[in-house]
């Protein structure tokens, strides 16, 4: 007993107690962790500080990169109508649950309408991320002066068997989405976009950050689902983007990938294009003066109007035209729904993460040109 005398032992004693109550407390709690469920785990899975020497070059979705601090200069962009609302709040809560809550990444909704007060607090309060709401003006949503509207509204009607074929606002949408919802102010803070539309859905868990992979790797474009256009909306598109590689030569990419949009060696398009209501891109590319007199070419041309071009092969005849394979990334682990088409990851390490079903994924179908995508050469 004369050893606890000594104060100094008593407390030393005391101290080594406490730590070894503390180990065997903690204990369950730390084995716990480690063998919870991917739905268990959400809450401390990602609060890891980051391993400075992780190689996105080596970038693998079954081993994501671990989460830092570290931001792109980029955020989600939403065209959308106010009726569109509790169909776009179901799809916010999937992107926030699945992504964003950990990200903070800012929204930027457009309208060519204003956005209801409604509209913008039930969409601030759900999300993470700074909101804005962005007006489009009238001449990114109308008619160009060089346009016939006698004979805009005849190819409605004639072409009213066609899905969207007599809808004039669903042309407008197209020509925006294609020409210039990019240069909307508002995306002036970013670099990268990711395009959102009401009523999609995420199913799976997104354990890393995609703007990030994009900056680090140089990408320029990504893209889920790849699908083949109906031919009747864009019959004289082809033709009109041969016109424009014959006058500007020089703007065409070297390495491009032109030869996933043609079987016949430019003869005719086959189709192929990236289904845009999904993309993660580059602002800067958009922007440049290779893609903008694209557009310009093709808005000239009025197919907007006298067909039904829509935005999904315009971007992709711009991507096959100016980018390489290199720069264009297939995000094949993130589980995607735009009806009536799904993105669902195949790789089995990722279903505990996700809520769709492999064998639904449109990339095994022949509607897909993903397949065809992955078997170009790379331009090096
Ligand atoms: N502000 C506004 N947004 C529109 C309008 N028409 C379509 N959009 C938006 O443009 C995007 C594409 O329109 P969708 O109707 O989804 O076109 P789609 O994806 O080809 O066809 P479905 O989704 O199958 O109907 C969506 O984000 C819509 O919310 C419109 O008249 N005004
Ligand atoms: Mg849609």
């Amino acid at each position: 007993m004369a050893l606890f005398t000594n104060v100094k032992l008593r407390i030393v004693l005391v101290l080594v107690l406490m730590l070894v109550a503390v180990h065997y407390l903690l204990l369950p709690m730390v084995t716990d962790q480690a063998a919870r469920k991917p739905s268990q785990r959400q809450a401390t899975e990602f609060t890891t500080d980051g391993d400075a020497s992780y190689s996105y070059a080596n970038f693998d979705p079954l081993h994501p990169p671990p989460y830092t601090e570290e931001r792109a200069k980029a955020g989600f962009v939403i065209l959308t109508r106010n009726s569109d609302l509790h169909d776009l709040r179901a799809t916010l809560r999937q992107l926030e649950d699945r992504f964003n809550r950990r990200y903070n990444y800012p929204y930027v909704f457009l309208n060519n309408e204003p956005f209801t007060e409604e509209f913008k607090k039930l969409t601030t309060s759900l999300v993470s991320g700074n909101t804005s709401y962005g007006l489009i003006p009238h001449e990114h949503w109308s008619y160009p002066s060089w346009i016939d509207t006698n004979k805009a509204a005849e190819t409605r009607v004639r072409m009213k068997d066609i899905i969207y074929g007599d809808s004039e606002s669903y042309r407008f949408m197209c020509r925006y989405e294609s020409g210039f919802f990019f240069r909307h102010p508002l995306l002036d803070q970013f670099d990268y976009y990711w395009r959102v539309e009401p009523s999609v859905e995420f199913s799976c868990d997104i354990r890393y950050d995609p703007f990030l992979l994009m900056q680090k790797r140089g990408l320029k474009y990504g893209f889920t689902i790849s699908l083949l256009e109906f031919e009747e909306t864009v019959p004289t598109l082809w033709k009109t983007t041969r016109d424009f590689m014959k006058e500007h030569p020089e703007l065409v990419a070297q390495s491009n990938t032109l030869a996933w949009v043609t079987d016949d060696n430019g003869e005719r398009y086959n189709m192929c294009h990236f289904w845009s209501n999904f993309e993660i891109a580059s602002v800067k590319w958009l922007r440049s003066e290779q893609y903008m007199t694209y557009f310009d070419y093709l808005d000239k041309a009025g197919g907007f109007f006298y067909e039904r071009w829509g935005d999904a092969p315009v971007h992709s005849l711009a991507v096959a035209m100016f980018l390489k394979k290199e720069e264009v990334h297939w995000f094949e682990d993130i589980g995607y729904y735009h009806g009536p088409f799904y993105n669902c990851p195949n790789a089995k390490a990722l279903s505990p993460y996700c809520h769709c079903n492999p064998a639904d994924s449109v990339h095994l179908t022949g509607h897909s040109c993903t397949r065809q995508w992955l078997v170009l050469p790379d331009s090096a």
